[in-house]
């Protein structure tokens, strides 16, 4: 038995390329890879960078699927079906929304694959299988397998993905991993983590845990064995890191060099909304992103707006924020109702959902409000993100920036990184906006 694997792609302009910055390794990818038991031939096609060959021998077709690729992965899953292959499904928006994924595959996995990808596939093999399988939350695989996009590596950014552990002890409003994990949290063995760190043999690795130290003792475990093997790494975390000197001291000391930190909103009500207002109880947020720079650690500062006390003074006033403590790169996006997320039910009790699939709107595109705002028009909404994202990118503000950078972490890997970051979001913001989501990639790569 043969087994393809999908990554679908967002989308993309018509004459343009993927955009780079979502040119990450598929790391979902090496770990299904991994799940799959020896036996079966496998073929890995990514849709963000080569066609899929539709007329593949491949027996079963596993897609991942999220949000924002759910139109593409169901026009890819339609096809292989039309030619009687079997498609599976699973990911982040098939846990969430099981009910719109349902339609376009014969197997729908739920949750983590770790303990049942054997199971799935012995079914399929006896012709038995059900139609629909729930995984417990495990992180338990051992080393994922990047084998299978081993050709593929010169075409990501050259840093390597590594999970440590899933979910976050928060629940924020908004989340789609809080939606996942109902606010667990689990993580790996550090030696399995160890050990593929030296495979991967990047000298930049992103830990893509959405909270890093939910468990506080084993972080700091890890982080002395991080240490030894002199990387340097980044990752996202809550503002909390703050609070405990010790995790920044050896969050450094292992080769910490940014953070991501979702600050959101710096609106206590808004917080308060998000269920995020433990954010705004921590302590002074001025005083907590100084300890994080004197820790010789760099923000990439998060930033969401259109929550319901947002106005453009909100905008200016987190500008403000961000020129203050000179961030190494920020995200301005706008709110997004992500499927069944509690934001999402809310604007929908409250008939503020402008398209309740607006995943699946023929003319949604990156960038579109898909929902009313309460002080603000949707266009002003996406307008004022374009905006104040292209006034931080401002290339004066990049050299103000750097300044304050060397002065805090003299890594030269770290200022190649902070150019090649900041130049590229520089000329991504318009590049951005208006990218078809779910367009057809096929015809693009011939
Ligand atoms: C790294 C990352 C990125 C990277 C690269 C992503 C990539 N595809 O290569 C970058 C930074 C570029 C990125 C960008 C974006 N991301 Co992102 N990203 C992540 C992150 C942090 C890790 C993904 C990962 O590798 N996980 C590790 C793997 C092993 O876990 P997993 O995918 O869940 O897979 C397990 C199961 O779900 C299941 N499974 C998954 N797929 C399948 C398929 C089959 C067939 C089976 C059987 C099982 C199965 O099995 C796996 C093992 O148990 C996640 C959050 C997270 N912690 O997962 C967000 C996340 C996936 N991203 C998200 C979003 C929204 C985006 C953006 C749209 C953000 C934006 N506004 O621009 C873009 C879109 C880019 C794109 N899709 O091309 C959301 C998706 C939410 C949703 N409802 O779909 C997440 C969940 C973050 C969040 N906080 O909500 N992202
Ligand atoms: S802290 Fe971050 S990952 Fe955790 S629930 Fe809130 S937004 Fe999601």
């Amino acid at each position: 038995m043969k087994v393809a694997f999908i990554l679908p792609g967002i989308g993309k302009k018509h004459n343009e390329k993927y955009l780079k910055s979502w040119l990450m390794e598929p790391l979902t990818i090496a770990v299904l890879n991994k799940l799959l038991p020896k036996k079966y031939d496998r073929v890995f096609y990514d849709d963000r960078i080569e066609n899929i060959d539709f007329d593949t021998d491949a027996d079963v077709i596993c897609i991942t699927v999220e949000t924002y690729t759910a139109k593409r992965a169901y026009e890819i899953a339609d096809r292989f079906r039309k030619k009687k292959k079997i498609v599976v499904m699973g990911g982040y928006h098939t846990t969430i929304v099981p009910e719109d994924v349902r339609p376009h595959c014969d197997i729908i996995i739920r949750g983590n694959a770790e303990k049942l990808i054997k199971q799935v596939f012995s079914d399929i093999e006896k012709k038995k299988y059900k139609d629909e399988y729930t995984g417990e939350t495990c992180i338990d695989y051992g080393i994922p397998d990047r084998s299978i996009y081993q050709d593929k590596m010169k075409r990501y950014l050259p840093i390597a993905l590594v999970e440590t552990g899933r979910g976050c002890h928060h629940n924020c409003e908004f989340c789609s991993i809080s939606a996942y994990y109902k606010g667990t949290y689990h993580h790996r063995k550090i030696k399995d983590i160890i050990e593929e760190i030296k495979l991967t043999k990047r000298k930049i690795v992103f830990f893509v845990d959405d909270s890093i130290f939910s468990d506080k003792k084993f972080a700091k475990e890890l982080f002395k064995e991080v240490e030894k093997l002199k990387i340097i790494w980044v990752t996202q975390v809550t503002l909390d890191v703050a609070v405990d000197e010790e995790l920044l001291k050896l969050m450094r000391k292992s080769g910490c060099a940014m953070i991501l930190i979702g600050f959101e909103s710096i609106n206590p009500k808004n917080l308060k909304q998000m269920n995020k207002e433990w954010n705004a109880k921590l302590g002074q947020r001025d005083e907590l992103v100084e300890k994080i720079h004197k820790a010789g650690i760099s923000i990439y500062a998060s930033f969401v707006f259109g929550f319901d006390y947002d106005t453009e003074e909100s905008f200016e006033k987190n500008l403000e924020f961000c020129k203050k403590h000179k961030f190494f790169v920020t995200a301005f996006n706008h709110l997004l109702a992500f499927p069944n997320t509690n934001t999402y039910r809310r604007f929908e009790k409250e008939k503020r959902l402008l398209s309740p699939k607006w995943w699946l709107e023929d003319n949604y595109t990156y960038g579109t409000i898909s929902y009313k705002p309460k002080l603000l028009t949707t266009e002003e909404l996406s307008e004022l993100c374009r905006q104040y994202k292209k006034k931080f990118f401002r290339v004066g503000f990049i050299f103000k920036r750097w300044f304050a950078l060397i002065k805090r972490n003299r890594n030269p890997l770290l200022h190649c990184v902070f150019w090649y970051m900041n130049l590229l979001l520089h000329f991504e913001v318009d590049k951005r906006i208006g990218i078809p989501v779910g367009h057809n990639l096929d015809e693009e790569y011939k």
